[in-house]
């Protein structure tokens, strides 16, 4: 196989596995998110040390006009800001642009990127023979492997002994902001929820075979101070004051407990948990405002942003397995 055969092969193996790796950090609010992490930032630093072979490769490609090239340099473009935007998170250069943040462009671009991606590469031939099992391919796959860590190493090092603002991220990434300080929490949703304005004198949330008024709610005290650490790259710890849920219901038989938004969105978790659920109603020593899910929102300890349902007008048990669902929202 030709030098720039394996070039394709190797950039193919390193974006499948840096979007794999992304995801797999995004399902861990634990310390996997950290050796996922280590693998998806390797693979990004191996895509980058490709690029002068691959745009070698790219340039004899585009001097044949073919329809389908604008599609091509589509899909590098997009590669391209995902990988810009990457190091602009991890050392914090540029964290915030507007109303987003350098991880929605990332995984944004990442995600258009993958049907052109799909097209890409279904649109050309990729044969693997016998002698690109070789000795010498086996040893430059190891060299760029062993290249791409260490430079990864030394962006890490970098951003601290410049004292870049990366160097105080979480092991998920994640930036800290308005800790213990609720007016300064970030509001945020998943997609595309916008918030809703619910009217507490009318609202009720349905739960353990009853209906529960927002006062009945205000009246527990269950306390836990926990970290939201949302996928779009920052987290905040809080004072968080409500209602166990396991105050609320009864498990017995049930597999899994749904909880449901008043926008529709839900996410399900075993039974097994119920006794570390928090609805809360207050963080702080304020009652929640409508961004962070007034009148009540789900406080999910070790689990990613998504998993805290804000807006909460139902908690149901049931027979269904909790792992019966998309692994992220799909609303
Ligand atoms: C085209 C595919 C992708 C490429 C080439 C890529 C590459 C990169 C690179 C180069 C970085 C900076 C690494 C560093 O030096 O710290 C990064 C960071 C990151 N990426 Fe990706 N990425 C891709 C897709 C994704 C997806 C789909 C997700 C999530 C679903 C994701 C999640 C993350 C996270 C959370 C970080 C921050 C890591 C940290 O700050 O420690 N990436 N990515
Ligand atoms: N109903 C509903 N709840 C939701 C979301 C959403 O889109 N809709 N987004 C989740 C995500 S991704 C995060 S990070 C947190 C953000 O909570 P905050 O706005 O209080 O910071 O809410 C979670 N709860
Ligand atoms: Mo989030």
């Amino acid at each position: 196989m030709r030098l720039g055969a394996r070039t394709n092969l190797a950039l193919l193996v390193l974006l499948a596995a840096a979007f794999l790796t992304g995801w797999l950090a995004f399902a861990f609010a634990t310390a996997p998110a950290r050796w996922s992490l280590v693998l998806h930032a390797a693979s990004g630093v191996a895509i980058l040390l490709l690029l002068p072979w691959k745009s070698l490769i790219a340039r004899r490609g585009l001097r044949r006009p073919w329809r389908g090239r604008w599609l091509s340099i589509l899909f590098g473009v997009l590669v391209l800001i995902s990988l810009a935007a990457g190091f602009a998170h991890s050392t914090g250069l540029l964290v915030y642009f507007g109303p987003f943040t350098a991880m929605d462009f990332h995984v944004g671009a990442a995600l258009v990127a993958v049907p052109l991606a799909i097209w890409h590469v279904a649109k050309r031939r990729i044969r693997i023979r016998g002698a690109d099992l070789s000795r010498r391919t086996f040893l430059r796959g190891a060299l760029l492997a062993g290249g791409a860590v260490a430079a990864y190493g030394s962006t890490e090092l970098v951003v601290r002994a410049a004292g870049l603002p990366g160097k105080d991220r979480r092991f998920t990434g994640s930036y800290e902001a308005g800790s213990f300080d609720p007016t300064a929490m970030p509001v945020s949703s998943w997609m595309f929820d916008a918030v809703p304005a619910v009217d507490a004198s009318r609202y009720t949330l349905r739960a353990g075979g009853r209906t529960w008024t927002y006062d009945e709610l205000l009246a527990f005290d269950d306390r836990a101070t926990c970290t939201l650490d949302c996928t779009g790259g920052f987290y905040s710890t809080q004072e968080w004051a409500g209602v166990r849920i396991d105050r609320l219901l009864d498990t017995t038989g049930g597999s899994s407990i749904r909880v449901v938004s008043h926008t529709g969105y839900d996410r399900r978790f075993p039974v097994g948990e119920v006794g570390k659920l928090l609805l809360a109603t207050r963080f702080g020593s304020q009652t929640l405002d409508a961004g962070h899910g007034f009148p009540a929102r789900l406080v999910a300890p070790d689990r990613r942003g998504f998993w805290w349902v804000k807006w909460v007008v139902a908690i149901e048990v049931d027979r269904l397995p909790h792992w019966l669902q998309s692994p992220f929202p799909l609303q």
